[in-house]
């Protein structure tokens, strides 16, 4: 069988002659032979700095990767992205996530038209509308503040949002709750709303296309629950938004185009948390702040868009994913913040990268011969170190990390000169990348006490991988920054292995396999069923005891 596009080029070829030639090369050598390692192997830009010195690479993988990148035409996908070329062949649709960080007065031309001055019109509206709700001039139909924000969406409409709630938590107004919901199971808009007065409360109904399943059926229950507890449908104005492409869904559903903000469909949904997906997080830190994190992503693509490959923080990120990938075997990247309010970052990088590039066909429809996005995975420190990190440290698979942590806390406690809480955050996740990478020998292990017998057990092995990310602060810019990286460095991987990292054709079927299933759980009559054997008797059981009867009674 003829080999991909990608598996025939030399370069990657030459990238696994190398990882058979290095394969069994260790970090313990890697850094004795280099002692100022640690020292070259860093990039830092627009605040964050960059240490991958533990990966298990040598001077010639950066040269061979950085080959690979060229024969791809990674320089030249860059500016087609920033151009607004349809990179995204799929849906034939242009990829400008970049141009929602614009700034003011800076052109992107789509067809002859200039999208920032649309940006830029549209966080005009939204900042308004933000300071209203925050200054107390929007009120409800009582003439009560609004005190309760529930953001109604899912999926890239949801996990950016409620990421950025949650990381920009630390500035925001705290006489207020931000909640959110995503499920289409009603425990999560009852558990949302259980203990809020209507009256204070507003929704915002997120949905590029305003037909999703789930948020429509939630926004349905959100209108029960307020005319339930209002009786007032004039009053709906007050407390109902959208965020859509959608104006006619909009409409149909009750909600004035006037109290809605639009996007694009240049905008994915996981590239949406800046546009106006992202109105709950400024009414939650205010237009300056939410401007400042703006500022941030536009720093990281400006960074992406003009600095050679060698120094490009994304360019790197995403050529040692794909070495540890594709050439060290390594299925899975763990995301591990040291910042307790980074801990949906995790949750919001999955969709992020695995939506992305999650797929088996390249950009000519032909199958991969080689694997593409790693399962992302993560828990914020120091908890995971209590519960998963033994398979890293001692498993039988290699799993990289990329650590990331901050110099400043936001929350200092403790005495800076005896226990500081922020020196003991910091402490672990240094020590943690040191252990990965360094392990330690069974000599080491007798040497220090250990009987023959349990000797193996305390041994580690070390050569594990990780990234370590740390930036001064967790700021508004700073978490601009961090996602921009993120994003780019998926892109860069995206391109490598050739395939569209901007559609989902994964999460449409999604959205059309429940159709059918709804009618035959829920008809009067017993439904014909033409299912499999497995799907037909789980639709007969929960026919059966979907009204309450006896569990035990047998499929
Ligand atoms: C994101 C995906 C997907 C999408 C949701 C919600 O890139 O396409 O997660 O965001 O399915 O879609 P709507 O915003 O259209 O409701």
């Amino acid at each position: 069988m003829s080999r991909s596009r990608l598996a025939a080029r030399p370069q990657w070829q030459a990238l696994e002659r190398h990882a058979a030639r290095t394969g069994e090369l260790h970090l313990r050598e890697l850094f004795a032979t280099d002692p100022r390692r640690g020292e070259k192997l860093i990039a830092q830009a627009v605040g964050l700095y960059l240490d991958y010195s533990k990966q298990r690479i040598d001077a010639d993988t950066l040269a061979l990767l950085h080959d690979l990148a060229v024969a791809c035409g990674l320089p030249q996908r860059i500016e087609a992205m920033f151009r607004g070329e349809r990179i995204n062949v799929t849906e034939n649709r242009a990829v400008l996530h970049v141009a929602l960080r614009a700034p003011a007065g800076e052109k992107i031309l789509l067809d002859g038209h200039d999208v920032v001055a649309d940006v830029h019109a549209v966080l005009e509206r939204m900042a308004e509308f933000a300071g209203k709700v925050r200054s107390g001039a929007w009120l409800g139909y009582t003439g009560k503040r609004i005190r309760n924000v529930i953001s109604i969406g899912i999926g890239g409409s949801d996990l950016g949002p409620v990421m950025a709630y949650e990381a920009l938590r630390h500035y925001s107004q705290r006489d207020m709750n931000f909640r959110f919901v995503s499920n289409v199971d009603g425990t999560d808009f009852v558990e949302a709303t259980r203990d809020l007065d209507a009256a204070e409360t507003l929704f915002i109904i997120c949905s590029k296309t305003f037909t999703t399943l789930e948020t429509l059926t939630n926004a349905h229950a959100a209108r029960a629950w307020f005319l339930n507890a209002t009786g007032n449908e004039q009053a709906i104005a007050k407390h109902f938004v959208a965020v859509s492409t959608n104006a006619v869904e909009v409409r149909k559903f009750g909600i004035d185009t006037a109290h809605m903000f639009g996007f694009w469909d240049w905008v994915g949904g996981r590239y949406s948390m800046e546009s106006a997906i992202g109105l709950s997080t400024m009414i939650a830190i205010g237009a300056d702040r939410f401007g400042e994190m703006l500022a941030g992503f536009h720093a990281m693509d400006e960074h992406f868009r003009h600095t050679p490959l060698q120094q490009n923080l994304p360019v790197l990120m995403g050529l040692l994913a794909i070495w540890n990938n594709n050439f060290l075997d390594a299925a899975t990247v763990a995301v591990l913040p040291y910042e307790q309010y980074l801990k949906r970052f995790p949750a919001y990088l999955q969709q992020l990268t695995m939506e992305s590039n999650g797929k088996h066909v390249t950009l000519d429809s032909a199958e991969v011969d080689y694997a593409t996005a790693p399962v992302y995975w993560g828990e914020p420190g120091t908890n995971g170190q209590h519960s998963f990190y033994q398979l890293i440290h001692q498993g039988t698979r290699i799993g990289p990390c990329d650590f990331i942590g901050f110099c400043q806390p936001l929350n200092p406690l403790g005495d800076q000169h005896d226990l500081d809480q922020h020196d003991l955050l910091m402490a672990n996740l240094i020590a943690q990348g040191e252990a990965l990478a360094f392990g330690r020998t069974t000599a080491e292990v007798r040497a220090a006490g250990t009987d023959a017998a349990l000797a193996p057990h305390r041994t580690f092995a070390g050569n594990r991988p990780s990234n370590t990310i740390i930036a001064e602060k967790l700021t508004p810019h700073a978490l601009g920054t961090l996602i921009a990286l993120y994003e780019h460095s998926v892109f860069v991987q995206g391109i490598i292995w050739d395939i569209d990292s901007f559609d989902q054709w994964g999460v449409e079927l999604g959205k059309q396999l429940a159709q059918a299933t709804i009618a035959e759980l829920s008809a009067k009559e017993e439904p014909k069923l033409a299912h499999d054997s497995s799907t037909n008797a789980l639709i007969r059981r929960y026919r059966r005891l979907r009204g309450g009867s006896n569990p035990g009674s047998g499929a």
